[in-house]
């Protein structure tokens, strides 16, 4: 054979070979596109995506973006140390007896002892503008009813005692109302780092304006509180001053949030980076805040399940939190509905229980939903967020 054509041969094959590696090693580097957070799906095809090196995305630490002034001689000013669970709890009571103006009322009409039937009827106005329900009204009225004319209702202390369980059973103590923080296994495609863990992922979601972003910042700061680690995610792109928002909440205690500087970004890729983050860090949780939608704009709502969907690329999201506004009442239950459809909502957050005397929502909210009331949000402060603990907002309705 002619050497030179074996030569030529040779040549042909190496660069061959050479070809298939570097096509190989491209794949291997590569997320494939079904699970590439990068990606633009659906209706985003038409968007740029985000990511980071590409759209200046990137994450901010209290380091790394200090806010005029919060430098002094080079030195990051001294972190804010969030109130602990108890201390709240204490300082926050009168502002959750204020959601039950009901339970005062109630009370007083009871204290008149023998109860005639305007008294019943003024018992039963009062707690359907409570925000109960008329199905949840009933029931407790139909109870106390029957317990005044067993115990006869010259007692209202004995009275008072029927309210008081009635209420509690309705709120019911039995729910597991603890934040799931327990750190899941890495799925499949996750592809970390040797010694790199996913963290517990919590999704805040909710119409515009409940008080997620607040939510999140309020958040992160009980979890600093408890000592552990935290990474957000703003995934609200569709405002720039959204991710300002989360990040000014987390400089101030020293939580690192991911962000993209471009509005319009892919939020569900904000979201994976985030938690991809998170994993790198070894983080115990990561926050990501959403943009607020209207239930009815079945696109907006397609998007809260792709970005679960992105972020189960690293692990499956342990909590979606529904935040809902207190003082929507009532039209806060088809929201509930669609969102809990959309995403499957684990555990809901009422905030704004200071700015009203409805406390009956929670009661409602869960039996529609049959999702525990988790947080309750109470009052514009940083610290002013707590556990919902049934038995300590019955009291305060009543006391
Ligand atoms: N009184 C009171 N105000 C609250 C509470 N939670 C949030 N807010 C206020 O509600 C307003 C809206 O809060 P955000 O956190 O920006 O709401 P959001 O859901 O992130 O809003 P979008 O991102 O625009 O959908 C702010 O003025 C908050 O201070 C609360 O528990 N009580
Ligand atoms: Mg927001």
């Amino acid at each position: 054979m002619d050497p030179m054509l074996v030569v030529i041969a040779v040549l042909a094959v190496l660069a061959l070979a050479g070809g298939l590696w570097l096509v190989s090693g491209r794949r291997r580097g590569r997320v494939p596109p079904e699970v590439s957070p990068h990606k633009p799906l659906d209706r985003e095809e038409a968007l740029p995506t985000a990511r980071p090196e590409e759209a200046g995305a990137g994450t901010e630490s209290p380091g790394e973006a200090p806010e005029a002034g919060e430098r002094a001689g080079g030195a990051v000013a001294t972190l804010e140390r969030p109130e602990s669970i108890p201390g709240r709890m204490q300082r926050l009571r009168a502002r959750l007896a204020g959601s039950g103006g009901f339970g005062k009322a109630i009370l007083s009409v009871l204290s008149r002892g023998d109860l005639s039937e305007s008294d019943w009827e003024e018992i039963e106005d009062t707690l359907l503008t409570s925000d109960l329900g008329v199905e949840v009204t009933m029931e407790l009225m139909d109870g106390l009813r029957t317990q005044a004319k067993v115990l006869g209702t010259s007692d209202p202390e004995a009275i008072r005692g029927v309210l008081r369980s009635g209420l509690l059973e309705l709120v019911d103590p039995t729910m597991d109302r603890s934040l799931n923080l327990a750190r899941p296994a890495a799925a499949e495609s996750a592809d970390l780092p040797a010694g790199a863990e996913p963290a517990a992922a919590i999704l805040m979601v909710g119409v515009n304006g409940t008080g997620k972003t607040t939510t999140c910042g309020k958040l992160a700061r009980v979890l600093v509180a408890q000592d552990r680690t935290v990474v957000m995610g703003a995934a609200d792109t569709f405002r720039a001053a959204a991710a300002e928002q989360l990040s000014t909440w987390g400089r101030r205690v020293g939580v690192e949030v991911v962000r993209s500087e471009r509005e319009g970004a892919d939020p569900a890729s904000v979201a994976f980076d985030a938690v991809r983050k998170a994993a790198d860090q070894n983080a115990d949780v990561v926050l990501i805040d959403t943009a607020g939608r209207l239930q009815n704009k079945a696109g907006l709502m397609d998007e809260l399940g792709k970005i679960k969907r992105v972020m189960g690329k690293i692990a499956p999201v342990g909590e979606i939190l529904l935040v809902l506004d207190a003082t929507t009442g009532q039209n806060g239950m088809r929201q509930a509905q669609v969102f809990s459809e959309a995403v499957g909502v684990t555990g809901i957050v009422l905030t704004k229980l200071d700015g009203t005397a409805k406390g009956g929502i929670v009661v409602t909210v869960q039996r529609e939903l049959g999702v525990p009331v988790k947080l309750v949000g109470l009052g514009e402060g940083a610290d002013d967020l707590a556990p919902f603990d049934p038995e300590g907002f019955v009291d305060a309705l009543l006391a």
